[in-house]
């Protein structure tokens, strides 16, 4: 059986279908995309509800529960991810039984060692969203307390943070295997958006002031070629190994620099130089063009270039889009073009794979362009980066294609990965014969879902020049200068 091609004009969910054959293969008629990918929620939600309900994640194979280390033992990951989705979603019900479990449930006094990154992503940032768009209370306050519980991790002699933090004794450290016992860029480089509004929303500049001071360390080292390095050693304030990635490591510190500029209303303009140089930086040490025609974006080990882009570096094609309006002038339509190819390069890394789900890396080099050739990089574990881009190119260019690779992704999502707990990552996606991971990852609920209805839907929701998506999805509202938000902005 296959899917017809959605028709195009009518993006809106459309409620009117008969939804009770929406199963596996879509076959209704009148359904429309962003329709399609609400069903794709329920189909996650109500199976996360069944079997998971108050755990981290989904085991959507097994029917049970999945706790990541990354939490510690808090708990609700999927619920706190989700909440906006489902709002957005406008799944009501649903909303509020979320809602409900975090008034009763979330709970940050517990004795957890959690990654600092991966808990202010997810759950401050999805807290934040879901205050910002429903006004409830609770979640502006949950938000709060729990950055509370986070300013530990930022005692260190540079005020560079912890990647590890223990919530109830405060004690940090970073990860054993990261070089020199450095923290990591993407990590302590992507809690600036939701320090901001963390300040913004209890009145506490000092949330602000941390990651301001992020910004005052790495704006005094001197940068190898212009780039950053992925580590930097919190007690010396040195950098570790000579590695840069666009990919894992890397990638949202990028994504933040720009956003942090977005966000303050265009005010910041500490962010906007350091993203515009670190662009051109990247540009002439990373970016390369295949003998086929495809650009990508490699790896740099002191100055050795590695040929392959992570799945994780899909995302910079729409950070690329998203910026080109603030690039020096004769830049702008550069900018869009390079997100432009970026898109189409992580298009090919889907399409040049047997289940059109694109692998967690893929190389240039050996006489590949585009595919993954080592079978520890054959997995697809429902990221959302390559549909992410999608949906900014949609948004920026209009170009019907990228709706058409958005389907395209839905196709292979719902025969390959929709299993009937619920949504799994594949092992290797150039297989013939799925062999699924067991895990329906919370980001798939906050991310992969969220951007596929955006993508189907219209402009005016959740438009581009009033939010901003952290690096988990959740949209926060840009601090307009007229708001009275100029102080916080620049401090
Ligand atoms: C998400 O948690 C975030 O997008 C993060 O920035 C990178 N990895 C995952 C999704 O792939």
């Amino acid at each position: 059986m296959h899917l017809d091609h959605p028709e195009k004009g009518q993006f809106r969910p459309d409620r009117s279908g008969d939804v009770g054959v929406c199963c596996g293969f879509l076959l209704n008629q009148h359904y429309n995309p962003a329709f399609v990918s609400l069903q794709m929620m329920k189909h996650a939600w109500d199976n996360y509800k069944h079997y998971a309900w108050g755990l981290n994640e989904l085991k959507p194979i097994s029917k049970q529960g999945h706790s990541s280390n990354l939490f510690g033992n808090i708990q609700g990951a999927t619920i706190v991810d989700a909440l906006d989705t489902l709002y957005i979603m406008e799944m009501k019900e649903e909303f509020k039984e979320a809602k409900e479990w975090v008034e009763k449930n979330l709970d940050f006094n517990v004795n957890a060692e959690i990654s600092v990154f991966e808990v202010n992503i997810r759950f401050v940032g999805g807290l934040l969203s879901a205050y910002y768009l429903s006004g409830e209370e609770v979640f502006r306050k949950k938000a709060v307390e729990l950055g509370e519980k986070l300013l530990p991790a930022f005692n260190t002699p540079t005020g560079i943070p912890w990647a590890l933090l223990n919530i109830k004794s405060g004690i940090g450290r970073n990860w054993p295997w990261a070089s020199g016992g450095s923290s990591i860029l993407a990590e302590f480089g992507t809690l600036h958006l939701e320090f901001v509004h963390l300040s913004h929303l209890s009145g506490n500049p000092v949330f602000a002031e941390k990651v301001m001071n992020i910004r005052k360390v790495l704006n005094r080292l001197d940068k190898p070629e212009g780039l950053y390095p992925n580590y930097l050693n919190p007690s010396s304030g040195q950098w570790g190994q000579h590695h840069v990635s666009i990919g894992g490591l890397g990638d949202s510190f990028y994504e933040y620099l720009l956003k942090a500029w977005l966000m303050s209303d265009k005010t910041d303009e500490d962010g906007k130089k350091m993203y515009y140089d670190a662009v051109q930086a990247i540009e002439t040490h990373l970016i390369r063009k295949s003998s086929g025609g495809l650009t990508y974006i490699a790896e740099w080990k002191g100055g050795l270039l590695e040929h392959k882009m992570g799945h994780l570096t899909c995302f910079a094609g729409g950070m690329f889009a998203l910026g080109a309006d603030g690039a020096p002038s004769d830049k702008t339509g550069h900018h869009i073009e390079l997100g432009a190819e970026i898109a189409r390069t992580c298009h090919e890394s889907y399409d040049r794979t047997r289940m059109k789900l694109g692998p967690e890396a893929f190389r240039f080099d050996g006489g590949v362009e585009a595919i993954a050739t080592r079978q520890n990089e054959k997995y697809y574990i429902l990221r959302p980066e390559v549909i992410e881009t999608y949906t900014y190119m949609w948004r920026l260019t209009h170009d019907p294609k990228y709706r058409d690779w958005g389907w395209e992704a839905v196709e292979a999502l719902e025969k390959h990965c929709r299993v009937d707990g619920g949504y799994s990552g594949i092992r290797d996606v150039y297989n013939n014969h799925e062999s699924h991971d067991d895990v329906q990852q919370s980001f798939f609920l906050s991310e992969t879902l969220k951007y596929l209805y955006l993508l189907f839907s219209e402009d005016d929701l959740l438009p581009l020049e009033h939010w901003v998506f952290n690096t988990e999805a959740h949209p926060l509202p840009v601090l307009h200068k007229d708001d009275g938000n100029k102080e916080e902005n620049q401090k």
